[in-house]
């Protein structure tokens, strides 16, 4: 299906990701690629409604099934009406959270069985899976506190400590088992030098695909 570039950015609530995308976006724009950020849950009008319902502090009774099955709903609108449209036009795609945060959010922090939530992902993208994601790596607490200092805590946010430390678990493992997909940044340090880190990993990728020139080394 696709023929552009699709870039994924992990991590925990405050790891940095929206930070580190608007960075990288500037300078793939730089380069001269034709370049998409966005984002889920919540990109576009239907997205947004979803995003709503999923985040709401009220909605604490959501099951862990039910909001599966919200975020694969978000997630198929998301690639039926940008995703798939905008490789399939050669851009260079950047999504702030994908696939990865539903197996590390959904399966390793809630506990849900990762077979069921591997076909509720393909029936949403249609096999559509990331090319390069980069994981951000921070200790929960940090990055906790780093969402903290933004403001109100969001349902997610509000979750116990036991609940982040598995999802960083969770990340870890993804990782580990997809090593040349994922990788590993270390987030604590400050954004001009994670945003160097991910350019680092990054360029050798552009050169070998043919979307920049070596001269740009
Ligand atoms: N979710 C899920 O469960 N399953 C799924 O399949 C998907 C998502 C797709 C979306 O929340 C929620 O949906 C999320 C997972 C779940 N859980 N929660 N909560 P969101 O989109 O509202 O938020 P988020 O994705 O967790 O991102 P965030 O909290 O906004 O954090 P971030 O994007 O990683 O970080 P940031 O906004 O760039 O930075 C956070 C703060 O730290 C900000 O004040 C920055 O100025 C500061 N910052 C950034 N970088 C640094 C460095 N390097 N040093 C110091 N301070 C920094």
């Amino acid at each position: 299906m696709a023929k552009g570039l699709f870039i994924t950015l992990e991590g925990a609530e405050g790891a940095g990701k929206t930070t580190q995308a608007g960075l990288l976006a500037d300078w793939l724009a730089g380069l001269g690629l034709d370049v998409l950020l966005t984002r889920e849950p919540g990109a576009g009008s239907i997205g947004g409604q979803i995003r709503a319902v999923l985040l709401a502090p009220e909605n604490a009774a959501l099951a862990p099934m039910t909001e599966a099955m919200l975020l694969a709903a978000d997630r198929a609108q998301h690639v039926a009406e940008t995703l798939a449209p905008a490789l399939a036009a050669g851009k260079v795609v950047l999504c702030d959270r994908f696939a990865d945060s539903f197996f590390a959010y959904q399966g390793y922090g809630r506990g849900l069985p990762l077979d069921r939530l591997r076909a509720l992902n393909e029936a949403a993208t249609g096999g559509l899976w990331p090319d390069i994601t980069l994981l951000l790596e921070l200790p929960p607490d940090e990055g906790l506190k780093r969402a903290a200092a933004r403001g109100a805590a969001d349902r997610m946010e509000r979750e116990r400590p036991e609940f982040h430390q598995r999802l960083a678990a969770g990340y870890a493992a993804l990782a580990q088992a997809e090593p040349q997909r994922i990788r590993r940044i270390d987030a604590g340090q400050d954004a001009a030098a994670v945003q160097a880190a991910i350019r680092a990993e990054l360029l050798p990728e552009l050169i070998r695909r043919g979307l920049v020139a070596d001269a740009v080394r």
